[in-house]
């Protein structure tokens, strides 16, 4: 059967499960996909046809693959644009994939832009599918890499969307992907060193989210009796009312990573970038670093002992490990938990006193206090923005679930927090879906705010309204903390319920703080009924959160 290549890649996404494709416009893949039936989210910019698809694998694992398509070719304007999204799927390792149009044979070197050199530097692949006949072989190949080993984006770019091949020739066979399991040898040696240690510490990384081990996570915590903390990334790979978590940030994290001596770093690359914490006094301490990807071993820090494989597999086995050389009793360590709940308790005191407080403008802390009363736990999704809404909800937002919070940004690209919402209402219909954003994100935000009421995807964006970017007020931080790029248009001047009212979406004004929950529940009931709402909470500038550790 003669089949033309965008028609060919068309149905080997639906063979590989792909039940939507996120785009912006042209990619002359598109009127295929349309054809084959597969339903197009067209977002408002390039950027967030690739955040959508990027936050849509995120939030599943990996387990759902986000695909999207933008413009390329010779006119690659939509590649410029989607670079920022790409460049942001790759800092972060989110296993998407980008279908795009290639330069034509004939073409190269017409523009000063380099579409295939720009995308070779944010991609974990850039495949240029050169001749029609090769498409099952790119497909594979792509879907090899999205589901197997360290995450990353592919982009497969398409020269010749109209050429055709014979879909017999090389029948197309869906990817299951592949895990490794580490070196026994390995395992016991770190086993020995972690029962050696007097304080260890359990780092865990969001490479535990995409190996399905929050289980693994928690039975091996259990048995050697350690403190978990999490990356960013990580929030909620570990449930954060167990009596072994410690936190994502704040003084009793730093104190418990000060005083450890060893870590056991699993699904972490250890990378201490800007939204992480780096190892204090790293070389006394012992580190083991438990990761998919040999390129992280030795990175930054001295590795005492590698353990390379998949996080859940690593984690049996080093469990089982721990039976075997402790005859099935574990690590003994009593005190572990109280002196967890007495860190934790100092620690989270000025939060949580700010969590309770009546004051006006509201403090940011009592609306993330007061959404933690009115989302469940269990079936809620929440993510933050670049600014304070990251510092501050990981600082505080306990998380039950993996993805119940979707923690982003190794460096954080503001705009990304509604890819979050939109992707996970995509992903799991049934819960509700938040996104907490500043000004900031919010710009970049808003022609994008068309998609969800088109979509009809009931997600709510709570705005901290505080009329500047709080984070770079000047005064907070000492006079001259960037006191000419901070201010812009407050909610004495806008009133932006109204404006994005005027659109469509369900907006309140939020001024009391006892109007904060009735208003979220008000929000989530629009939602159910596919109407996105916009809550406008007149807060305070309040930049206050734990820190990151530096090294
Ligand atoms: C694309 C991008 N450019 C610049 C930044 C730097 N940046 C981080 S937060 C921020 C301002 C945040 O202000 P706002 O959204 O009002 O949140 P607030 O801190 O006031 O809560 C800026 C400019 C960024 N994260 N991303
Ligand atoms: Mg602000």
């Amino acid at each position: 059967m003669t089949v033309d290549v965008a028609t060919g890649i068309a149905r080997i996404l639906k063979q590989e499960g792909i039940e939507w494709v996120s785009t912006f416009p042209v990619c002359r893949v598109n009127n295929a996909l349309g054809r084959e039936n597969i339903p197009l989210i067209m977002t408002r910019d390039d950027r967030y046809a690739v955040a959508l698809a990027d936050a849509f694998s995120r939030i599943t694992a990996g387990e759902r693959i986000g695909v999207c398509t933008f413009q390329g070719g010779v006119n690659a304007a939509g590649t410029q644009f989607a670079y920022a999204g790409l460049a942001q799927a790759f800092e972060d390792g989110s296993p998407v994939l980008c279908i795009t149009d290639g330069v034509p044979a004939g073409s190269a070197g017409h523009t000063e832009f380099d579409a295939a050199a720009s995308m070779k530097t944010v991609t974990k692949w850039y495949g240029y599918i050169d001749q029609p006949q090769r498409v099952p072989e790119f497909m594979r190949r792509a879907f090899t890499m999205l589901r197997s080993g360290r995450p990353g984006p592919v982009v497969l770019a398409v020269p010749d969307p109209a050429g055709t091949y014979d879909e017999t020739a090389d029948p197309y066979h869906p990817v299951k992907g592949w895990k490794s399991a580490p070196d026994p040898a390995d395992v016991s040696a770190a086993v020995e060193l972690l029962l050696k240690a007097q304080n260890p510490l359990i780092y865990a990384g969001e490479g535990v989210i995409y190996a399905g081990a929050s289980k693994e996570l928690k039975t091996l915590a259990e048995l050697v009796n350690a403190p978990v903390i999490t990356t960013l990334k990580a929030k909620g790979a570990f449930p954060e009312n167990h009596p072994l978590f410690v936190g994502v940030r704040g003084d009793h994290v730093s104190e418990y990573l000060n005083k450890s001596d060893l870590i056991l770093a699993v699904g972490s690359s250890l990378s201490p970038g800007r939204f992480s914490h780096g190892i204090p006094n790293a070389a006394s301490k012992t580190i083991i670093h438990c990761n998919v990807d040999e390129l992280h071993i030795n990175k930054i820090y001295s590795t005492a002992q590698a353990v390379i494989g998949d996080a859940r597999f690593t984690l049996q086995a080093l469990a089982a490990e721990v039976s075997s050389q402790t005859s099935g009793k574990g690590r003994p360590a009593e005190n572990v938990a109280a002196e967890i709940k007495s860190a934790r308790d100092s620690g989270l005191a000025k939060y949580r006193e700010a969590m309770a407080s009546d004051d006006q403008p509201i403090n940011p802390y009592r609306v993330y206090g007061d959404l933690m009363k009115v989302l469940d736990p269990n079936n809620s999704f929440i993510t933050h923005e670049s600014g304070n809404t990251r510092d501050q909800l990981s600082t505080v937002y306990d998380t039950l679930i993996p993805r119940g919070f979707l923690g982003w940004g190794n460096v954080s690209t503001l705009g990304f927090g509604l890819a979050g919402a939109l992707a996970a209402k995509i992903a799991f219909p049934e819960r509700s879906s938040v996104a907490v954003i500043g000004e900031a994100g919010l710009g970049y935000m808003l022609g994008n705010l068309e998609v969800p009421l088109r979509q009809k995807l009931g997600i709510t964006l709570a705005h901290i309204s505080n009329g500047g970017f709080a984070g770079y007020g000047p005064g907070f931080w000492g006079a001259g903390h960037d006191p000419y790029t901070h201010a812009v248009l407050g909610y004495d001047e806008v009133d932006m319920s109204k404006v994005i009212g005027e659109m469509g979406l369900h907006t309140e004004r939020v001024r009391e703080p006892s109007d904060i929950v009735p208003a979220l529940k008000r929000a989530l009931a629009a939602n159910e009924s596919g109407q996105p709402s916009y809550i406008e909470f007149i807060c305070s500038q309040y930049p206050i959160y734990g820190q990151w550790v530096s090294r």
